[in-house]
């Protein structure tokens, strides 16, 4: 059984830059033969993951808006990828987001309207998702989401994101259970903390890397080429008879006491 994903086609969502855990995926995938379609939400970042497709230097990527909080967005997006592409074979869904006042002191201090947005976002949007990219994944398929382990225990200052990360977590298990039928497979990758854009204004971000170098069974912090790895294994048919998993790449941090 080989890695190669060549006549496979792949929508990897939540490009921000270079750092992005979304970005190593799409390396990892394109290194193996896949072709790409990336989405942005908004126009924001819309150059910067342009510039960054481009150097991938394949003519058959393609960059589309999809805001997830739009219904109206999600089927479009599809809708297009449908005419432009016709099958597609999995999702790398690596989208998140709660105001950043709700990241920090007592998870109780967030309102209804901040505790929505950070699910609306986090979670339920795999859920939306799913559902429309189910009817472009007519060869079977393979869906992949990313969670931390504030979604499991309680990590100081995740707060809000570690209840929407929980709600994550469960869809991907209710998810495979539906999808599971049409060859379709729900699993999410636990990652341990790497700088990305997202986790830039977290107080004290080096202390929390400098913590797994010190304490994670492997002694070193993870990458984002250690996540695009285990994406493409996911992706791949060689985790054909893995779903509803929730896999850790963290250096075994989450084994810890
Ligand atoms: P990035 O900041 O690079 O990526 C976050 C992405 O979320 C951005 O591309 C952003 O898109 C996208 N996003 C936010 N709101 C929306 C929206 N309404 N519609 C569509 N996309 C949206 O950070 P990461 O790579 O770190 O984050 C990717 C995933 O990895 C997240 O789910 C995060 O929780 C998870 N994760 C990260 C860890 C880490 O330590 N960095 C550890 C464990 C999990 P845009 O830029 O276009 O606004
Ligand atoms: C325990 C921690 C540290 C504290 C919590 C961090 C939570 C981060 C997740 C969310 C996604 C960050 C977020 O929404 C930031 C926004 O409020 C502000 N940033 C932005 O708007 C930028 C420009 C855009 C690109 O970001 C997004 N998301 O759209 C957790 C860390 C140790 C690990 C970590 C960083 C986990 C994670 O889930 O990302």
């Amino acid at each position: 059984m080989q890695l190669s994903l060549h006549g496979k086609t792949y929508v990897v969502m939540g490009v921000a830059n270079k750092r992005s855990i979304a970005w190593g995926i799409a390396r990892a995938l394109h290194a193996a033969g896949a072709r790409l379609i990336f989405t942005y939400a908004g126009e924001r970042f819309e150059n910067e993951v342009k510039k960054l497709v481009a150097t991938l230097e394949d003519d058959t990527a393609l960059v589309l808006p999809c805001d997830v909080t739009k219904d109206e967005e999600i089927e479009a997006c599809f809708a297009q990828i449908k005419e432009q592409v016709g099958v597609i074979h999995g999702i790398a869904h690596c989208i998140a987001f709660a105001n950043k006042e709700h990241l920090e002191g007592e998870y109780m201090n967030v309102d209804r309207e901040g505790f929505l947005l950070a699910h609306n976002i986090s979670a339920y949007s795999l859920t939306a998702v799913a559902k429309a990219a189910k009817e472009l994944m007519t060869e079977g398929g393979s869906i992949v989401t990313l969670t931390y382990l504030g979604g499991e225990r309680v990590v100081q200052n995740y707060n809000v994101m570690g209840v929407a990360k929980a709600s994550l977590e469960a869809s991907v298990k209710y998810l495979a259970n539906d999808l599971g039928k049409y060859g379709i497979r729900v699993n999410a990758i636990s990652a341990g903390p790497i700088r990305t854009l997202s986790a830039k204004g977290v107080g004290d971000f080096n202390s929390i890397l400098k913590e797994i170098e010190e304490r994670a069974p492997l002694r070193r912090t993870t990458t984002q080429e250690e996540v695009g790895d285990t994406a493409l294994f996911l992706f791949s048919d060689l985790s054909r008879g893995v779903t509803g998993e929730i896999i850790h790449v963290d250096s075994g941090y989450h084994i810890l006491a």
